[in-house]
């Protein structure tokens, strides 16, 4: 790590923290942040009215992050039990019982995320059409079988009781590079130019759903300028109702399955010809994914079957199926971690000025030369952790093993899970038990890897299994994070920088062992085989790919102003944004190799779509010892972290044909430039 890399994660944190400071903030601790240096967990600056709770050394304590009006320190934790999400309604089995249908709408409603007692929130997420109560954030879990094709109709379905287009719930900023469906057919899925610095757009929402990790075919990849509109009554004359390639894939969709796309829905076909694995399906619309994920549409689709799965009763289960009777016990669960603000009133907090991040007033885009957009956060960290839509939520657990497949859905806020005794214990806190790490998002690894902790990056799924044999009833642990309240740039906790407020991010959810009710027949992890494991091929082609960060380049002094990627030329970095035209072209049926050389300060998660890669290796830049890939990551993958001066190389195999995108997954950054589209044929 530079120095010049130490002193601008400082001076961004500083910063931030300084506005609090002019927001009523008290210093505690005797140092002010402002000094170059003096950000060390004894430094505290806390919001005015934030008040560490519980009982908490002195050393780990820590700043709660800035958010909205709600106080998250007087939100009481482990009060509601998880939500496991259950399977999802089938509309119907068609193609001669070959095949799952499904509806699937995106909609806004109240829910109760924060504890009893405290107000609901109103939120979006996915649902059966046909079936009301089946509307959750996060969404049921799709259940999906290898080689057993998904088809859904996605309807976006963001309107009021009258018909007509309900706003976004969070400031959306209309300078972006972005879907801009009011830029008509001629001036979509671009930046617009404006002349005074405009508002927050409260047009109808586009939308696309991605299916993360699927092989999915192009034209049902939720490519990011293939959005649509609701079909709302009042959708402003002029607007565009569909992204730039939605006219191209529906056609091409609608001639190879023959389902036709009505307005304000796409139909997409999974033929699900992969791995047994953890998928989860999001929204993905150019510009706008931060936001429209935040607003709560996500879910888990859970792919099972075929020879890399294994049989049933191996692993801790039942998982939620159709048709479960009352009160089944679960003991595979799929849990999603994610950090969200609230107000006061309950609904979520996003910032809606640029302010918020860095305290810059502007001059922003529309005035003055400037190119810094007026709403746009770089990164944005929640200051609650919310677990399958409740905060900070417990669960009840026999003394047996549970299989748990972890997602890192927030925003920008990396993970460093551990099980502990004590969630307020001094960090770094010891394991009171381990995880078995069994998978990863392209399915099995080769064999069980056991952790003390588990680091995710942002969309990354840990499957793994948690042992709680042997634990007398009423013992309680928690499960805790300890990965910084800021951008992650590799390291470890309290050397390399301070963990996540114990008293709130830190904290995850709470296991409370109650008495055995069915005997475990599951297979210890330590003794557990998984399916053989059949690694790429030799690649044929090497491509070097850049990460990088820009600051304003009319404005001295001012930045970040985007995220961009890029490729490389004579060792150096050559810049690519969003509208560059396509550098990465690997032949159909190609294996390649991606070099991807980090030019920022940063961690970035990277995910390329289409395809579940190989980690081969990381190396510094201009070093010379590459080290192999870290133990959990030796399965297949489709996200993969890349650290701050580093080259992390992927293997992949290219072997469907079409018009992808890969991106970083801090979705502040993918929305605002540092996505590209790649193309694999011609
Ligand atoms: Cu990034």
């Amino acid at each position: 790590m530079s120095m010049e890399h130490e002193r601008r994660r400082i001076g961004r944190r500083t910063f931030l923290w300084g506005a609090a400071a002019s927001a009523g903030a008290v210093a505690i601790g005797g140092a002010l942040a402002g000094i170059p240096g003096a950000i060390t967990s004894a430094t505290l600056l806390l919001p005015g009215g934030l008040r560490p709770t519980g009982i908490l050394p002195s050393a780990v304590l820590a700043a709660a992050v800035p958010g909205g009006t709600l106080d998250p320190t007087t939100v009481n934790k482990y009060v509601a039990p998880l939500v496991i999400p259950p399977a999802m309604p089938r509309t119907a089995s068609i193609k001669n019982n070959s095949m799952d249908y499904y509806v699937l709408a995106v909609r806004q409603f109240l829910q109760q995320i924060l504890p009893p007692g405290q107000p609901a929130t109103t939120v979006w997420s996915y649902g059966s059409h046909q079936a009301g109560g089946t509307f959750n954030y996060p969404a049921f879990t799709i259940e999906a079988t290898v080689d057993r094709p998904v088809r859904v109709k996605w309807v976006n379905e963001l309107v009021d009781g009258s018909g007509n287009y309900l706003p976004h719930l969070l400031p959306v900023d209309p300078t972006l590079h972005w879907a801009n469906p009011p830029g008509g057919p001629g001036g979509r899925d671009m930046r617009p130019t404006f002349t005074s610095t405009p508002g927050a757009y409260t047009g109808p929402v586009p939308m696309v759903v991605h299916l993360h990790g699927g092989h999915s075919t192009e034209e049902a990849d939720g490519f990011t300028e293939a959005w649509y509109l609701p079909a709302a009554n009042d959708i402003p004359s002029g607007f565009a109702t569909g992204g730039s390639y939605y006219d191209q894939f529906k056609t091409k969709a609608e001639s190879l399955t023959g389902a036709t796309w009505e307005p304000g829905s796409a139909v997409f076909q999974y033929e699900n010809d992969q791995r047994a694995s953890t998928l989860w399906y999001h929204d993905h619309t150019l510009g706008m994914t931060r936001l429209n994920v935040y607003a709560g549409p996500a879910g888990f689709y859970n792919l099972r079957g075929g020879s890399d799965d294994l049989p049933a009763g191996v692993l801790p289960g039942p998982a939620p199926q159709l048709g479960d009777p009352p009160g089944t016990k679960y003991y595979e669960i799929p849990i999603a971690i994610q950090d969200r603000s609230f107000n006061s009133d309950g609904s979520l907090f996003y910032p809606a000025s640029r302010e918020f991040f860095d305290g810059f007033v502007g001059p922003y885009i529309g005035a003055d030369s400037s190119d810094i957009s007026p709403i746009w956060n770089p990164e944005f960290f929640g200051n609650m952790t919310v677990v399958n839509g409740r905060t900070w939520p417990f669960l009840r657990v026999e003394p047996r093993r549970y299989r748990f497949r972890f997602l890192n859905g927030c925003n920008s806020r990396f993970l460093i899970l551990k099980i502990v005794s004590n969630p307020v214990a001094r960090r770094p806190a010891r394991a009171a038990l381990p995880f078995w790490q069994i998978g990863t998002e392209g399915g099995f690894l080769p064999a069980p890897v056991e952790l003390d902790q588990l680091l995710m990056g942002l969309a990354e799924r840990a499957d793994v299994i948690v042992d709680f044999t042997g634990l007398p009833v009423g013992a309680e642990l928690h499960l805790i994070n300890e990965a910084p309240d800021e951008p992650f740039g590799g390291g470890k906790p309290e050397r390399d920088f301070p963990v996540a407020d114990p008293a709130t991010t830190g904290q995850v959810m709470k296991f409370v062992v109650s008495p055995l009710i069915s005997a475990d027949a599951s297979v210890p992890p330590s003794q557990l085989t998984l399916p053989t494991f059949t690694p790429l091929g030799a690649a044929t082609v090497t491509r070097q790919v850049s990460l990088n960060e820009v600051d304003s380049a009319a404005l001295e002094g001012v930045g970040p102003r985007a995220a961009l990627l890029g490729t490389m030329a004579s060792g150096s970095p050559v810049h690519k944004g969003w509208d560059d035209a396509i550098t990465e072209n690997p032949d159909l049926g190609a294996t390649e190799i991606w070099e991807m050389f980090n030019f920022t300060e940063d961690a970035h998660p990277i995910h390329i779509h289409e395809v579940q890669f190989q980690v081969v290796d990381r190396q510094a830049i201009g070093g010379r010892h590459p080290r192999p890939p870290e133990r959990w990551e030796t399965g297949y993958k489709d996200t993969v972290i890349s650290y701050p001066g580093e080259i992390t190389r992927i293997k992949a195999l290219f072997d469907l044909p079409g018009l992808y995108v890969w991106h970083c997954h801090i979705v502040e950054h993918e929305d605002n430039e540092m996505m590209r589209p790649y193309r694999v044929g011609p």
